[in-house]
C-alpha cells in the first residue's frame, strides 16, 4: 500500500503535483494530510522524513520525500508517465526541475491558493518571472500538437497545474496558446477533485491570502 503524505490542498502546490502522478497512474493509494504552519506541524513533518517537508511517499518502510523523486519513483513502475522520446523525456525532466528551483520571486509572490480570486497588480519582477515561464512553455506547446506540453499528459503537466492555478487566482493574463493549455489542465478530472476538496478545507494561511 501507498500513503501519500500532503499539505493544505488549498495551499500547498508541492502536494498537489505527485498527488495528480499517482492519480494518472492508477496506483491505489491512501494519502494523510498534515495542515501545514500550525502548532506541531513541523515535528509532523520531520517525523516523516529528514526533509520535514511533504509531500512525502510512504512505500512499506521506505519515506520518499520531494515531488520530483515521488514522480520518478511512480514513472518506474507506471510506462509513459514520461514522454516515450528519450530526448523529449529528458527536456520533460529537465523542466521539471526548472518548475520546482526557478520563478521564485512568482511563486513567493503569488502563491497558490485554489480558493482565492483577486485581480491585485502582483509587482513587476513577479509578472517577469512569468512571463519568462510563459515563453517556456508557448515554445514546446509551439513545437507539439497538444494538447499536454508533450503531446500526451505527461509528469511535466502534473509539474505545470500549479503554475496554471496561479495564472487563475491573481487574473495573470498570458499568451492565447498558453491560456489554452492552462484551461485544459484546470478542467482535467482528477484536478477538479482535488480542488473540491481544497475548497472544502477549514485551514487558513494568513501570508497567502493576505496577497
Ligand atoms: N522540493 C520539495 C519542496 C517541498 C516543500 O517545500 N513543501 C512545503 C509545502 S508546500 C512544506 O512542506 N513546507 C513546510 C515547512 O517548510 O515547514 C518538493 O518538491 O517536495
Amino acid at each position: 500500500m501507498l500513503t501519500l503524505y500532503i499539505g493544505n490542498k488549498n495551499y500547498s502546490s508541492w502536494s498537489m503535483r505527485p498527488w495528480l502522478v499517482l492519480r494518472k497512474s492508477g496506483l491505489p493509494f491512501e494519502e494523510n494530510l498534515i495542515p501545514l504552519y500550525q502548532g506541531g506541524t513541523k515535528a509532523k513533518l520531520l517525523a516523516l522524513s529528514p526533509a520535514g517537508t511533504v509531500p512525502v511517499l510512504q512505500v512499506k518502510d521506505e519515506m520518499i520525500p520531494d515531488s520530483l523523486a515521488i514522480s520518478e519513483w511512480v514513472a518506474r513502475c507506471v510506462p509513459n508517465l514520461w514522454p516515450k522520446k528519450p530526448a523529449e523525456a529528458e527536456r520533460a525532466r529537465a523542466l521539471c526541475k526548472q518548475m520546482q528551483d526557478d520563478f521564485g520571486v512568482f511563486r513567493n509572490t503569488a502563491h497558490m491558493n485554489l480558493r482565492r480570486r483577486t485581480t491585485t497588480p502582483m509587482p513587476q519582477d513577479c509578472l517577469d518571472e512569468a512571463a519568462r515561464l510563459v515563453t517556456i512553455l508557448e515554445e514546446l506547446l509551439g513545437a507539439h500538437e497538444g494538447p499536454f506540453l508533450f503531446d500526451d499528459w505527461s509528469i511535466a503537466d502534473a509539474f505545470a497545474t500549479p503554475y496554471a492555478s496561479r495564472f487563475n487566482t491573481y487574473g495573470m493574463e498570458c499568451a492565447l496558446k498558453v491560456d489554452t493549455y492552462f484551461s485544459e489542465l484546470l478542467a482535467d478530472e482528477d484536478y477538479l477533485d482535488w480542488e473540491m476538496a481544497a475548497l472544502a478545507e477549514p485551514w487558513t494561511i494568513a501570508v497567502a491570502d493576505a496577497v
